[in-house]
């Protein structure tokens, strides 16, 4: 596959409603597409970086100039190029796992369009569908997050996910456990927001039946997380700490976590996030899709990646009006808690133009 070019497009969406973790508040997403031209088919890519580089060291406009002056003149200059050669021609460049994963996205989108398979079918997809969970944040009032968990829940959501931070956990835990009851599959994710100093805080939670504690510490505190993983009931699932199969099989190693939350874009892309997969399905070890508020682009892909069999828990793939108004593709909707995997070919849906057109703010072109 030779690449003609490279379309950088900036779109803004305002999210449904505001949603804060224990990093910062988004009300809007600033996102990050990447339309990747050859004579056989385009494909698309979207960067989940967000505005500011609080999650992790990336951020959306960091992300554009890597991808504008180092990522894209070293793949446009390759003869022959497919996704599976994208993360080796990227390797030098260090760091920036999202930059690279929105490139490797877009190629592999224009490679299996061209080839008539979608990405569920070239990832190793079983069945039509995934069970679905949604991500609640944190809000000014525990009324609040009982009438947004009490909405999710009669939409069907399969498991909730709490977030939480120092001051916002045992209570609103407690509070969604006595009104919706121990049979609810829920967990919580602290994005880094606790010390091990804090680890009294957080066995408060083992009275409630939680599936999971995600990313409790900082994403560096790998060993902390061992120790802290000890002295909890609730098993330790890291998401910001994993950046390759490589770390995966550390943190598992010294017994850092006991899940996995798998987003490509933390890892540098779908076919890392296979091989994170892989390896935890051979030693027996659960995996979840998690999300990064994604548009409907980065949604179909991530359905696809959840269909594969070690995704044995519901992901944070929830349905387009979870996060939109209107999405940029056809909506994603819920059934029974599940969402259907795209069966058309690359990611099975693409921006609908004139949403398209609406939401864009700026586009630049790329090419040899
Ligand atoms: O930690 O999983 C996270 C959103 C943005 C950044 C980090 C996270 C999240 C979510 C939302 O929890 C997941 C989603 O619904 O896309
Ligand atoms: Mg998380």
């Amino acid at each position: 596959m030779n690449i003609t070019g490279v379309e950088l497009r900036r779109i803004r969406m305002p999210l449904i409603a505001p949603f804060r973790t224990s990093f910062g508040v988004a009300h809007t997403r600033d996102i990050l597409l990447i339309r990747v031209v050859t004579p056989e088919a385009e494909g698309w890519g979207e960067c989940v970086t967000e505005e500011s580089p609080l999650y992790s060291e990336e951020y959306t406009d960091g992300a554009a100039d890597l991808l504008r002056r180092f990522l894209i003149p070293a793949v446009i200059e390759q003869p022959g190029l497919c996704a599976a050669r994208v993360a080796p021609a990227l390797a030098c460049f260090k760091g920036n796992p999202m930059a690279k994963a929105a490139l490797e996205m877009a190629v592999l989108d224009a490679e299996l369009r061209a080839a008539g398979m979608s990405f569920g079918r070239y990832l190793g997809a079983v069945g039509d569908d995934v069970r679905c969970g949604v991500s609640v944040g944190i809000m000014s009032s525990i009324e609040e997050l009982l009438d947004a968990v009490g909405g999710y829940l009669k939409e069907g959501y399969l498991r909730i996910k709490l977030k939480i931070q120092p001051g916002w956990d045992v209570e609103p835990v407690r509070a969604v456990r006595e009104r919706f009851g121990p049979d609810v599959p829920l967990q919580v994710d602290a994005n880094a927001a606790y010390t091990l100093a804090g680890a009294r805080a957080l066995a408060r939670l083992d009275e409630f039946g939680l599936d999971l504690i995600e990313q409790p510490l900082a994403a560096g505190d790998l060993h902390q997380h061992a120790q802290l993983a000890r002295l909890l009931k609730t098993p330790v699932c890291l998401d910001e700490s994993i950046t390759s199969a490589e770390e995966a099989a550390y943190a598992l190693a010294i017994g850092a976590c006991s899940v996995v939350n798998i987003k490509p874009g933390r890892v540098g892309g779908y076919l890392e996030a296979r091989r994170i997969h892989d390896l935890c399905q051979a030693n027996g070890v659960p995996v979840w899709c998690g999300g990064m508020l994604e548009t409907g682009l980065g949604r179909a892909a991530n359905v696809a990646l959840a269909a594969l069999p070690g995704f044995v828990l519901p992901g944070d793939t929830s349905a387009s009006r979870r996060y939109w108004a209107d999405d940029l593709t056809e909506p994603f909707e819920l059934r029974d808690g599940r969402l259907a995997v795209p069966q058309e070919p690359g990611l099975g849906v693409s921006p609908l133009p004139e949403r398209l057109a609406e939401v864009t703010t700026h586009t630049e072109w790329l090419s040899e």
